[in-house]
């Protein structure tokens, strides 16, 4: 495929995995980008020399090109910027607050910048600082969120900006690919349906949780506290929901979540750990190779397009 998004990717598809923090290491960036995607080394976790050496891994296991996610809410940030720009990696792409800082020193270091952003004004304001493409991600996806749907938001950013817009949030198969196609965007970011690969070095009891859980099974915390987060619903996940009933402060709620997040990518643990992942972990029913996952959602996108898809 040739678009927007895969002149600035250096990419076979349009395609970036999303950079889940403490999920997403050098083998599942790597399997991604040697599958004709982008593959994210996400840096949420890590400082700055663990980030080096998981980018210099990534680097032994591909000759594609790959990124960096920095999750602007890690204390390191700042120093995670800077080794983006020392081990010459391609593309970095943020999430949870606004790169503005950075995008200056990555751009001239020649860094292609793509922020995660969740409304038009952020969209808008990236562009005038001279971003490449923003990804546009919904509230269906996993993680950190913002307050608008898929649907309705990757129009309104790809009418307020001129860049190209790579949709996120609820797409893990071909028709979620020519769905936001048809809503303007120019490419997708892709992060629960990875969470079900082989490559993906999760604990087995996180994909066996993504694998069983239906539509309805994911849970919006942290709303009251500005810090919307959607996981699949577990013994924590209804004591938070539980606490935020009674009007809980942000600090009672932060004492039950500090390292949930590692609790179930590294434990396994089904009780207190958070269990990250879009509302579309319903669709998602088996594990497969990162590059059957690709091959397939690709695939379905040309059958569906050539189908018409008219209503
Ligand atoms: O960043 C994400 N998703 C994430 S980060 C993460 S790590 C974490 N761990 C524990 C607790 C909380 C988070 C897990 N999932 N997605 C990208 C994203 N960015 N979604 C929404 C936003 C966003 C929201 C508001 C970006 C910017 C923003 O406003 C910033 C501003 O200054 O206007």
């Amino acid at each position: 495929m040739n678009t927007r998004v895969t002149d600035i990717l250096g990419t076979k598809y349009p395609l970036i995995q999303g950079g889940m923090a403490w999920v997403a290491d050098a083998r599942l960036a790597a399997a991604v980008s040697n599958g004709g995607g982008l593959g994210l080394v996400a840096a949420g976790s890590m400082d700055a020399e663990l980030l080096r050496k998981e980018i210099r891994l990534a680097q032994s296991l591909t000759d594609k090109p790959f990124g960096v996610n920095i999750m602007l809410m890690n204390p390191h940030a700042p120093d995670l910027a800077k080794v983006v720009i020392e081990e010459k990696v391609s593309v970095v792409t943020t999430g949870a607050g606004s790169p503005g800082k950075y995008v200056e020193a990555w751009k001239a270091a020649g860094v292609k910048v793509i922020p995660v952003i969740a409304s038009t004004g952020l969209a808008k304001r990236m562009e005038s600082l001279g971003v490449d493409a923003v990804v546009a991600e919904g509230c269906e996806a996993g993680g950190h969120i913002g307050e608008l749907t898929t649907m309705a938001l990757v129009p309104q950013v790809v009418d307020s900006v001129s860049i190209p817009v790579i949709a996120a949030g609820g797409i893990a198969d071909g028709r979620g690919i020519a769905a936001v196609s048809m809503l303007g965007a120019s490419g997708i970011q892709v992060g629960t349906r990875f969470l079900a690969s082989e490559e993906c070095t999760i604990h087995q009891n996180y994909k066996d949780l993504v694998v069983k859980a239906r539509d309805i099974d994911s849970r919006v915390t942290g709303r009251s506290g500005g810090h919307p987060v959607r996981c699949i619903k577990n013994p924590l996940v209804a004591e938070l929901l539980e606490l935020e009933k009674k009007g809980a402060s942000f600090e009672e709620m932060e004492a039950i979540t500090v390292g949930s997040l590692r609790k179930a990518v590294k434990d396994g643990d089904l009780r207190e750990g958070s269990f990250m992942a879009g509302q579309i972990a319903g669709m998602v029913g088996e594990i497969l190779p990162v590059t059957v996952i690709i091959e397939k959602m690709f695939a379905e996108y040309e059958a569906v397009v050539r189908s018409g898809g008219a209503i």
